[in-house]
């Protein structure tokens, strides 16, 4: 079984609705055990910065699926949700991202593992950190990324 953890935001329509029908997709797939879910964080957008709050989390979980059987997954669950991205880098319904698979590091045209942008993403380390503090926060400067806990 491979320690697998996946990054999934929202910021169009009902955010935390959206991530919690992911979440249950995924605790429900028959090869996906000890599922953890961090907190929901409301975030500044990063990248494409004008548009509305992304609403993130954070999953660590144990699989038998390979690497790329879990990114159909993960492309079945955006479909499943009817997912809506309005262009590279805008707003989406829905994003489910493989951010690491084990040790595996993965070059391929369709998966990048680990994630290229996770370590300067406050949105990923955060939540990434509450789950599991081996993950520091010391490498990244967190200064202009706004993050809060959604109560
Ligand atoms: O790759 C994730 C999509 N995305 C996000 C996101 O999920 N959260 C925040 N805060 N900014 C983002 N920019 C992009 S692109």
């Amino acid at each position: 079984m491979a320690k697998v953890y996946l990054s999934l935001g929202s910021n169009i329509g009902d955010r935390v609705s959206y991530l919690k029908q992911a979440i249950l997709l995924i605790q429900s797939h028959k090869d996906i055990n000890n599922v953890k879910v961090s907190s929901f964080y409301e975030t500044d957008p990063q990248g494409y910065t004008d548009q509305d709050y992304f609403v993130n989390c954070v999953i660590e979980c144990y699989t038998l699926m390979t690497p790329f059987e879990l990114l159909e997954f993960t492309q079945y669950i955006e479909k499943k949700l009817k997912r809506v991205k309005l262009f590279r880098w805008g707003p989406r319904t829905i994003d489910v991202d493989i951010l690491l698979y084990g040790e595996l590091i993965i070059n391929s045209e369709d998966l990048i593992i680990p994630h290229p942008r996770m370590y300067e993403r406050a949105f990923v380390l955060i939540p990434l950190n509450e789950i599991n503090s081996e993950f520091s926060l010391e490498q990244i400067d967190l200064s202009n990324q706004i993050v809060k806990i959604i109560k």
